[in-house]
């Protein structure tokens, strides 16, 4: 009996500065209701799902940068989304910035099962951008100013009938993201992502972005034997021109289904998990072929020491 979980990607164009909670939650219960109709177990919405992506902005008043977050999780405005997933049936994974009892905060990624059990919390690791304003940017990208990295790093867990991890947006850029839960078994990694078009530092990188993601993602999945789902917020959000082409990748590193649009879209994909073992078990048998004994100054050093 092959393993196979029927996952959506749930895509969202652009949300608004001012987009109330409650009509980004009627946006996300609609693509949830037509991910069951289509008999999804899974829904994987994007990074920051529940407003616009804020580090555009240098936010000074301490008030209006907390209004972005949620310190409750379901809070009153997310508890119609958890209670309707449940009368579903529909598992989700969910991003949204998170702030703690003691002030922390984070870009967080929820995983909630089917009957509404919460099963798990990732906090993300790489988090890009600067920390300062930058007036030279066309828009800010202060997420090193709002967000604390997350300090339990990466995790897998038993859900789904497999073994699923999470990643956010920039961690998708980093090969350790996929090898660290590749070796904690991981079949199925959810990832959200918000991705500027315009990348200040290197313009030249801006006709690549959707090259880009996809080259990461489709290299991570293979060379893991692991399925990726990724979610965007794309289209033009508050002037700025964001990726969608949220996409399933298989182990094989295929992109077996990809979004058409920049909006609110829904990308199906039936997963079967078996077929990471065609990877897993041959040229990525870790056990058998990694050279640990070599790859020291990958968790040794932080840059990068060249030849005198
Ligand atoms: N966003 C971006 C990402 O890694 C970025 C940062 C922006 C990279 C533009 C390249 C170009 O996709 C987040 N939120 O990590």
């Amino acid at each position: 009996m092959s393993r196979v979980v029927t996952v959506a990607a749930a895509q969202l164009g652009p949300v608004g500065r001012d987009e109330p909670r409650s009509s980004v939650v009627a946006r996300l219960l609609a693509l949830l209701r037509e991910a069951a109709a289509e008999g999804c177990e899974l829904v994987v919405f994007p990074e920051l799902a529940l407003t616009t992506f804020f580090p555009r902005w240098h936010i000074e008043d301490p008030e209006e940068l907390d209004a972005f977050f949620e310190a409750e999780m379901p809070g009153p405005s997310t508890r119609p989304l958890f209670d309707e997933a449940r009368e579903l049936g529909v598992g989700f994974s969910l991003g949204y910035a998170e702030l703690t009892e003691d002030r922390h905060r984070y870009n967080t990624q929820l995983l909630v099962a089917p009957d509404g059990r919460f099963l798990a919390k990732y906090r993300k690791v790489h988090v890009p951008g600067h920390e300062e304003p930058e007036p030279w940017r066309p828009f800010q990208h202060l997420e090193r100013r709002y967000f604390e990295p997350g300090p339990q790093g990466f995790g897998t867990w038993r859900a789904f009938g497999g073994v699923v991890g999470m990643m956010i947006c920039n961690d998708r850029r980093w090969p350790e993201t996929y090898r660290v839960m590749g070796l904690l078994g991981v079949e199925l990694i959810l990832c959200g992502y918000n991705t500027p078009l315009h990348y200040a530092p290197d313009p030249s990188q801006d006709v690549l972005q959707g090259f880009h993601s996809a080259l990461v993602m489709q290299a991570g999945a293979y060379q893991n034997g692991t399925w990726v789902v990724a979610s965007a917020k794309g289209g033009v959000e508050e002037g700025v021109d964001s990726l969608a082409q949220s996409c399933v990748i298989a182990p094989s590193g295929q992109i077996v289904a990809q979004a058409y649009t920049a909006g609110d879209e829904l990308v199906v994909a039936h997963c079967d998990l078996d077929w990471c073992d065609r990877y897993k078990k041959t040229l990525f048998d870790f056990e058998r072929y990694r050279m640990i004994e070599h790859y020291g100054p990958i968790t040794a050093q932080r840059g990068a020491t060249p030849p005198q």
